[in-house]
């Protein structure tokens, strides 16, 4: 059974080979990107057994997400077809302020995912199921398959064998646009009810109007263990009353997106493997820079002797 079941929704990605704005291009390159089956991969990619759970259109778009994630080592086996809507899409659009994104998924495939999923065993069994706030606002049924899973509704929690719900909460400003007001306190909502939670500090600024890590912890309280990520700071895990701060990496940076994608996957590769907070946290920073220095969504690991070196060196800093 795989350690960790990514569930969420998978896009074909457009967009440039360059930094120039996508209007202006006359080829461009296809790529495959969604914030859950990021983390499968960089998961697989850190040495985990990670799987992905969705619904693809049957479409060359569908067909090119599940070949490229079983190549990237991630389990597709509960994947299904829709016959009738189609694979979600997105293009990128560089510009001087950053990389702007454009969906094309209202009617997808994965849009119709529901409460029905959390009846599939390998949800059960994995020790890890892995949500993000992007799915809460796909629609409706989409939302409530997060409630189901965050209510544990056919799922133990974690001391009754039942898998840890890691959330990352995800704000998509575009996905509310129609009504924003209702994000923060959905998204609050999941985010109370998941044992681990990533935030970024910004995210939460927009959402919540906190400040610090700390009001970010405590807004969300003690329930979860909550990592929050601030930008090129670092990042902040609050667990069981005790803080743990990790300063991030210094890195050229290509293109953030994925980033955070990585750092839940480095993150949820040390809790597997048993790593104290501190390296937990490290382990997230250095999947993210791998993240940031390029243009992919999914981009490749770092081998398991690069991050023993980086953890070794941390722990003779620390010492
Ligand atoms: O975190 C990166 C994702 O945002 C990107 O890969 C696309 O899943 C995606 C989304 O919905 O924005």
């Amino acid at each position: 059974a795989p350690d960790v079941v990514c569930v969420g929704e998978t896009m074909a990605v457009l967009g440039p080979y360059d930094d120039h704005p996508l209007a202006g291009q006359s080829t461009v390159r296809l790529a495959i990107g969604g914030a859950e089956s990021n983390v499968a991969c960089a998961l697989a990619g850190l040495g985990h057994r990670a799987a992905w759970l969705s619904r693809l259109g049957d479409d060359p778009f569908g067909h090119r997400i599940l070949v490229e994630l079983n190549t990237r080592g991630v389990c597709v086996a509960g994947v299904e077809t829709d016959k009738e809507r189609p694979t979600g899409v997105y293009f990128k659009d560089p510009g001087p302020h950053g990389t702007r994104t454009y969906y094309y998924r209202s009617a997808s495939a994965a849009t119709r995912m529901g409460p029905e999923l959390t009846r599939l065993p390998t949800l059960r069994e994995a020790r890890v199921v892995h949500l993000s706030g992007i799915t809460a606002a796909l629609s409706e049924t989409c939302a409530q398959l997060l409630e189901a899973i965050v209510a544990r509704r056919a799922l133990g929690r974690p001391a009754e064998g039942g898998p840890l719900v890691s959330f990352d909460v995800n704000h998509r400003p575009t996905l509310w646009a129609t009504r924003p007001a209702e994000a923060g306190p959905r998204l609050l909502a999941l985010a109370r009810a998941a044992d681990l939670v990533f935030v970024g500090r910004d995210e939460a600024e927009t959402l919540w109007g906190t400040g610090t890590p700390a009001d970010v912890a405590e807004l969300i309280g003690a329930g979860p263990v909550v990592v929050v990520k601030d930008a090129g700071h670092g990042a902040t895990s609050y667990a069981d009353g005790t803080a743990t701060h990790v300063p991030a990496l210094p890195v050229e940076v290509v293109e953030p997106v994925g980033a955070g994608d990585a750092f839940a996957a480095g993150y949820l590769a040390g809790l597997l493997e048993g790593r104290a907070e501190r390296h937990r946290l490290r382990l997230g920073h250095l999947a993210a820079a791998a993240a940031l220095r390029t243009r992919d969504d999914v981009p490749l690991m770092p081998t398991r002797q690069e991050t023993e070196h980086h953890l070794t060196a941390d722990d003779a800093a620390w010492a």
